[in-house]
Order: structure tokens, then sequence, then C-alpha cells
């Protein structure tokens, strides 16, 4: 049976990494297994979201090869403003979220705008990638994403060669979403990237986690994940994204310009004004048990998209 429904699935089937890899080696179909009667399942908690799942998924060249958070973890310590500003509020309240119908329109300095149905950026080959997520409150983890690279969106629309920046506009569900009401940041919750930082491999739009659709928390249908900046760079649940001459004003930036720039690169040679950002904790250890690379550990990578850049004034 492909689709189960919530009520069937017991918390002992949310399983440990490895014994969902082993049982993963089973299943031979490719891309999205079972796609049909999304609407529907996907309100409440995150058992009720584990019923869609992929399978056969490409394992990426990119991933790391540390151990994964558990599904757990990832899915309960979470940062999402528009549900509260505790990491136990967005896995309480999300479940609300209304995340079909859904659409994501891309315009902007593009030859081709379009607007696509999240159905069909669910078609594009999906693969797996585990990435470093290091929010840049000094804390980490390790995340097993399902995804697409976020360049596959540009080929389909053809950015102009004014198009010099990306900005990902988020949701603003009232109706769903408590901490909306209140001016923690300027609704909606918007992002930015520099255009080569865009179209760069690592760029993900990330639709899945382990061998699930995302669950809200984490926001669901669809997130930007961009793994050498800090975590508040993985924009959640997206609704649009224009291609811009300007570079644009985040949303952290507009908050608290003193604290969060616009490139956000994960940096251990600059301090938060509050806090170091030398070392930071492995979830879920408690302890600042690890320390904090250059660019997250992706340095190899990015390192050349910033040369000749001043990182400590362009934070
Ligand atoms: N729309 C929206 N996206 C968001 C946030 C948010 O508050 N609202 N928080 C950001 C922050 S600070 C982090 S660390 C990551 C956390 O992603 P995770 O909860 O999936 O680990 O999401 C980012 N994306
Ligand atoms: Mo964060």
């Amino acid at each position: 049976m492909l689709i189960k429904h919530p009520a069937d699935i017991k918390p002992s089937e949310i399983t440990p990494y490895d014994i969902y890899r082993r049982r993963r080696e089973f299943m031979v179909s490719s891309g999205l297994l079972a796609a049909a009667g999304a609407t529907g399942l996907f309100s409440g908690s995150v058992l009720a979201q584990a019923a869609q799942k992929f399978s056969g998924l490409k394992k990426s060249a990119y991933s790391t090869s540390e151990k994964p958070n558990s599904f757990k973890d990832i899915s309960t310590y979470n940062n999402y403003y528009e549900f509260g500003t505790d990491k136990s509020d967005p896995v309480e309240y999300a479940g609300k979220l209304k995340v079909r119908p859904w659409t994501i329109s891309v315009k902007g300095e593009v030859k081709k705008p379009r607007t696509f149905g999240i159905e069909e950026l669910l078609k594009l080959p999906q693969e797996e990638r585990i990435y470093r997520l290091r929010c840049v409150e000094a804390w980490s983890m390790v995340i097993p994403w399902v995804g697409f690279e976020f360049n596959q969106i540009a080929k389909l629309v053809e950015p102009t060669s004014k198009a010099k920046f990306v900005e990902f506009i988020t949701a603003v569900q009232p109706d769903t979403m408590p901490g909306v009401r209140l001016p923690v940041l300027a609704w909606p919750y918007t992002e930015g990237l520099r255009i080569d930082e865009a179209m760069h491999p690592l760029t993900l739009m990330g639709v899945g986690l382990y061998d699930q659709l995302l669950p809200n928390q984490n926001g669901a249908p669809v997130r930007l994940v961009v793994p050498w900046k800090y975590g508040f760079k993985s924009a959640k649940s997206i609704v649009g994204i224009r291609f811009v001459e300007k570079q644009p004003k985040i949303a952290w930036e507009v908050a608290n310009p003193s604290e969060y720039g616009f490139y956000s690169n994960v940096n251990p040679n600059v301090d938060h004004p509050r806090w170091s950002q030398k070392t930071e904790k492995r979830l879920p250890s408690f302890f600042a048990n690890h320390k904090t690379e250059m660019f997250n550990g992706y340095g190899d990578q990015v390192a050349g998209l910033y040369t000749g850049m001043d990182l400590k004034k362009l934070y």
C-alpha cells in the first residue's frame, strides 16, 4: 500500500535513519512515489504528513557524510516566526498552514515569467542532499533534504542580463499564522541572493525531508536551502521569486541591520554583535561541541564567489 492514512501510521513507523536507509534500498521506482490525494492529508501533525513518500532518490555527491539528525530533531526544533518565536511553536501551530493549492510566481528580469503550481515543481527530478544547517544562533543540524537545484527554475524562466539578484517572498496566511499579527518582522518574510549564489549548484529548493514531503514547520511545500549561509537565508513556504537588478532588502536586515547583513555567509571570524560564531552546538547536544567552519565547510565549492570581497564588511 503506497498511501497510508494518517491514522494507520504508528509512531514506530517514523524510523531512525539507518533503518530508513536499509528499507529504502528495496524501493525501486524513482521520484515521488505517491503524490495523489494530497489535499486533506497535510493538515495536522508530523505524523499526518508522513503519508506521502519519496523513493529511489538520486543521492547527491554534494552530501556530507556526517550522521543526519533524527526526523524528530529536525521537525520539532524550528525557527518559523510566522508561527511564533519559540522553537516549539512551529511544530505546535504550523499544522494549520494551508499548503494546497499552492503556486509560486516567478517574474521580474526574466524572458518567460510564469506561475508554477507546486505539483509541477514536485515533478522535476528530485535528489537527496544531506547538508549541515548552521543557524545564526550558533546551533546546527545535519539534514537529509529532498529537493532540486534552484538553477532548474532559472532555466525555465530565462533570466535577462539585468538579473543581478534574486528575491524570495514567502507566504502570509493571517488565518493560520498567529505570528504575523505581531510586528516581529516586516511580513512577508523575504530573502535574497546574488544571482551567482542563486545559480550555484549547492543552492537547493527543498521539498522534502528524509523520504517525506516537507513537514509544514520546515517550510512546506517548498523552501530555500543555502548550506554555506546562516539558516535564516533558507526562506520557508515560498510563494514568489523575483529576479531583480538591485540588491533587495531582506527581512532580517530591515529588522536589525547591525546584526544581519545581506550575505550572511557562515563565518567563524565575524562574531554576531551579541555572541561568538566560532563554535556551535550540534543538536541535540547541549554543548558547543563543534568548531564552526568558514562557509559552514562548503568553502571549496563557494569561496570563489567572494574573491576580493571584505567579508567582515559584507557580512
Ligand atoms: N518564512 C520563514 N522562513 C524561515 C524562518 C522564518 O521565521 N520564517 N526562519 C529561518 C531560520 S532563522 C532558520 S535557522 C531556518 C530553520 O529551518 P528549519 O526549522 O527547517 O531547521 O529557517 C529559516 N526560514
Ligand atoms: Mo536561524
